[in-house]
């Protein structure tokens, strides 16, 4: 037993030194004092030794373990040091490389436009309602004045549903308006509220998307006039686009309005004087407005003698293109992460 002891230390001791790494170096210290290791294994074996040999032979044993463990520890210190030598040899660090600096999402320009909008006309007194995209028939088109043989109605523009389990016509919303509807058909005047949201129109080309966005707006108390509704959409206008635009209303046609507008602002690239995006005119084509028509206020029982509205429609994209500089609308849908990385805003961009 004294012999095996002995060869131990010796043998534990010379694998100590060889070990190359720290990996080889824990190896070793299973294979002698693990469970199954060999100092382990001896000690088990003291039971069986004479009881006058067996204190001698355990202290014999500590020592070795004591000195195979102090061993050990010396070795790892010398391995840990070289190793990081090593590395400090090898790696190389250059302080002076920049930052990298992490891709953050932003704001899509849509979204930009949709938001500045909300916000101004909240300051003008407009909170935001929303409502379904999948609309019934009569809030989409019969509640708005627009009868069955209107061309809004067409097949080309409109997309069609299965009817509900009502068994009645549903469409995918064309504007925002029923949303105005379904405010009118819940609350009483006096009426203050935008509807900001997608509408759906069977329609793709170079100035057209299948999908777009919409902020509408309508206005329902006594008294109202067209004179407000000028002075509104001005103002609205001047903020959106921080300068004192020009603007001007030309009369036009649509069911849900009577009289109807179409309001054009200054050119904002070429201040008036004519250029390639107001064709030559100094004048763009901006929004729609118009005084709410009796037959809509009749619609939703909305006593027509006593109130009156005015009420106005803008489309989101347009607004960001011109706000932002942005020449083709089917840039905002191709989802090319270069455009949206230019133009995000917020979140992190
Ligand atoms: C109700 C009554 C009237 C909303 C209006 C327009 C004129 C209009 C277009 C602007 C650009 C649509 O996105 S666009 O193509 N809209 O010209 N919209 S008046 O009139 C309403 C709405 C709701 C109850």
């Amino acid at each position: 037993m004294r012999k095996q002891l002995e060869n131990l230390q010796s043998q534990a001791l010379e694998e100590v030194e060889r070990a190359s790494s720290a990996h080889e170096l824990e190896e070793i210290r299973v294979k002698i004092l693990g469970k199954k290791g060999m100092l382990t294994h001896l000690l088990r074996g003291l039971k069986d030794v004479a009881d006058a040999e067996r204190p001698e032979l355990g202290t014999i044993a500590n020592v070795l373990k004591e000195t195979f463990n102090a061993a050990l520890a010396a070795r790892m210190q010398v391995l840990q040091h070289q190793e990081m030598q090593d590395r400090l040899a090898s790696e190389r660090i250059d302080v002076s490389l920049p930052g990298r600096v992490p891709h953050g999402g932003g704001l899509h320009p849509v979204r930009q436009a949709l938001t500045e909008m909300i916000e101004i006309f909240l300051q003008m007194g407009f909170p935001a309602m929303s409502g379904p995209e999948v609309e019934s028939d009569w809030h989409n088109f019969g509640a708005l004045n627009i009868p069955p043989d209107h061309p809004a109605r067409e097949m080309h523009d409109t997309f069609y549903l299965h009817p509900g389990r009502d068994g009645k016509q549903r469409v995918l919303r064309t504007h925002t308006s029923p949303v105005q509807i379904r405010v009118m058909e819940s609350q009483k005047p006096p009426i203050r509220v935008i509807a900001p949201g997608k509408v759906y129109r069977c329609d793709s080309d170079l100035t057209h998307t299948p999908m777009f966005h919409q902020v509408e707006g309508l206005l329902v108390d006594r008294d109202v006039h067209f004179g407000q509704l000028m002075g509104f959409i001005e103002t609205f206008l001047r903020r959106f686009f921080e300068r004192q635009l020009p603007v001007r209303f030309r009369p036009s046609f649509f069911p849900f309005t009577e009289p109807s507008t179409e309001v054009d602002m200054g050119c904002l690239f070429c201040e008036g004087s004519g250029c390639r995006i107001c064709k030559g005119s100094g004048w763009i084509e901006i929004l729609g407005a118009g005084l709410v028509h009796p037959n809509v206020l009749g619609n939703v029982g909305i006593d027509k003698e006593m109130y009156s509205g005015f009420a106005f429609g803008v489309g989101v994209e347009r607004m960001a293109m011109l706000k932002y500089g942005i020449g083709d609308l089917r840039t905002f849908y191709e989802n090319d992460v270069r455009f949206l990385a230019h133009h995000a805003r917020g979140r992190g961009v």
